[in-house]
């Protein structure tokens, strides 16, 4: 289906087909629309997809359905042999699976290489090590799957979501309906593939292609038991309004406004490097993303010189060749929306600053961008970006620096850095956020738990926790 074939100049890229198929009940199929979906990188037409009408969804959910009879009676045993599979296959794989990630998400090759693959795989190892060992294991006397999930996904980490959302979904003995985003449909298509070769019963995954109304369908089937979904908050609004009432279980994965916190004892030049990863890595494109810098008043000048002279070492371009720090972004859309935001943050009176930087002609491109002199009125310190835009504001003591790391209305995530465990762990615990990391930042392990308070929404991705949402 997806072929993998050495390019004439040294690198390798994946030969796509015209057009690919949903995938229900085993089986790739057209439906009666297609879309097309682009490389971000160079606007380019990678493919047409079919798009899932109602009556795809339908017979999707119905094929789940069936299968769900049996893959809930298999013993976890049974499951966790599939999984081990698919997770090993991921591993053969991985190099295609990293460059067409790249091609149709735009981020850097060394992330879905050496980031989202080995992640992917880990998810899926870690989930099939459970699929036998749910009895017993404080799930109560007799966990049960709920049935099927449908499931709704983001374009930012297109199989790590996956990963997050199916592995948990199969251990535990549900079956499922995916809904990629419309414009990352590939990798999940291509895991279709991996299910295949792994001979996974037919109907116990199903992928659905489509923009916001085939989530839609998906999510307001009557037939689904469980709607797990992350994406931005209005839509995970509409979703909880949808599926009130209706007996179906939710885990909603929203947005966020991360604060890295840096105080004046924090060793600096990793301090930066953390800021760097924390902004910068996946172009910004990330719900934990470290958006927000409050820096120490006493130590601010001397971090932001040295996090511009890094940031003038980020290199911009091609996400296929393996040096590049910084891709495209996922879509024009997502451009105009940080070109918004970035020119609201210069009119409400930030000082804006890139490195020099030659962005490619073709493309959607964004500069690395900070802003410094950031007040919490400003919208750039209130909404989420979801691009490489730091907005850094500065504080005096620790009090001053969890009040402003909660005020906001998210609450998914947190850094902070300073040489006082102490600090880290009194400071930890005054933070609204479901993730605090320490003299470190994204860091993603799938034995942890993932999720937020207030808007960042609601339940738990990974770890043990991960299992708790698919069961009854
Ligand atoms: O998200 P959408 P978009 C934030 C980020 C970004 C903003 C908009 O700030 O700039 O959201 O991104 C499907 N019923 N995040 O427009 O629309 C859609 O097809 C069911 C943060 O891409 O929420 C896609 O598969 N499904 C976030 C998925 O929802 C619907 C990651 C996400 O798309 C639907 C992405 C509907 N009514 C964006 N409408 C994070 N938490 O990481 C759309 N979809």
């Amino acid at each position: 289906m997806f072929e993998y074939a050495p390019a004439p100049e040294s690198r390798s890229i994946v030969s796509l087909a015209p057009s690919y198929g949903l995938f229900i009940d085993g089986e790739f199929g057209e439906a009666k629309d297609t879309f097309k979906t682009i490389n971000p990188a160079t606007e380019e037409v990678l493919t047409e997809v079919a798009l899932a009408g109602p009556e795809d969804v339908d017979r999707a959910v119905a094929a789940a359905r069936r299968a769900f009879e049996s893959w809930s009676a298999r013993p976890g045993s049974e499951r966790a042999k599939y999984l081990f599979r698919i997770a090993r296959i991921i591993q053969e794989r991985s190099r295609e699976l990293a460059v067409l990630e790249s091609l149709d998400n735009g981020k850097p090759i060394k992330e879905s290489r050496d980031v989202d693959l080995p992640l992917v795989a880990a998810h899926f190892f870690y989930y099939a090590g459970w699929a036998d060992k749910l009895k017993y294991a404080g799930f109560g006397s007799d966990p049960r799957p709920l049935g099927v999930a449908g499931q709704v996904i983001p374009w930012n980490f297109p199989l790590l979501m996956l990963a997050w959302k199916i592995a948990p979904a199969l251990a535990t003995g549900n079956t499922v309906v995916l809904k990629p985003a419309e414009t990352t449909p590939l990798s999940a298509l291509f895991f279709a593939d991996v299910c295949r070769q792994a001979d996974l019963p037919p109907g116990v995954v199903n992928i659905v292609t489509g923009a916001g109304d085939t989530g839609r369908y998906l999510v307001e089937h009557p037939d689904v038991n469980k709607v797990a979904f992350t994406g931005s908050t209005e839509v995970g609004r509409q979703i909880a309004r949808s599926v009130a009432g209706t007996g179906k279980r939710l885990s909603l994965e929203l947005g966020g406004k991360a604060a890295n916190i840096v105080f004046d004892d924090a060793p600096i030049d990793q301090a930066v490097e953390g800021i760097v990863n924390g902004i910068f890595f996946n172009q910004g494109h990330v719900c934990c993303a470290g958006s927000r810098l409050l820096v120490q008043e006493s130590v601010a000048e001397e971090l932001l010189s040295s996090l511009r002279r890094r940031m003038a070492t980020l290199r911009v371009g091609d996400p296929l060749d393996k040096n590049t720090d910084i891709g495209a972004i996922n879509s024009r859309a997502q451009l105009d929306k940080i070109v918004e935001l970035s020119e609201i943050g210069s009119e409400e009176g930030a000082e804006r600053w890139s490195p020099p930087c030659d962005l490619p002609d073709r493309g959607f491109w964004f500069a690395p961008t900070i802003f410094t002199g950031v007040t919490q009125a400003h919208r750039i310190a209130r909404e989420e970006i979801f691009g490489p835009v730091l907005s850094v504001l500065t504080f005096r003591t620790p009090a001053e620096a969890v009040e402003k790391a909660n005020n906001t209305p998210y609450g998914l995530s947190a850094g902070i850095w300073s040489d006082k465990g102490s600090q880290i762990l009194a400071v930890a615990d005054k933070l609204r956020a479901g993730v605090v990391w320490a003299n470190t930042f994204n860091k993603f392990d799938p034995t942890s738990p993932f999720g937020g308070y207030k808007e960042s929404g609601y339940g738990r991705e990974g770890g043990r926790h991960g299992l708790e949402a698919y069961l009854a």
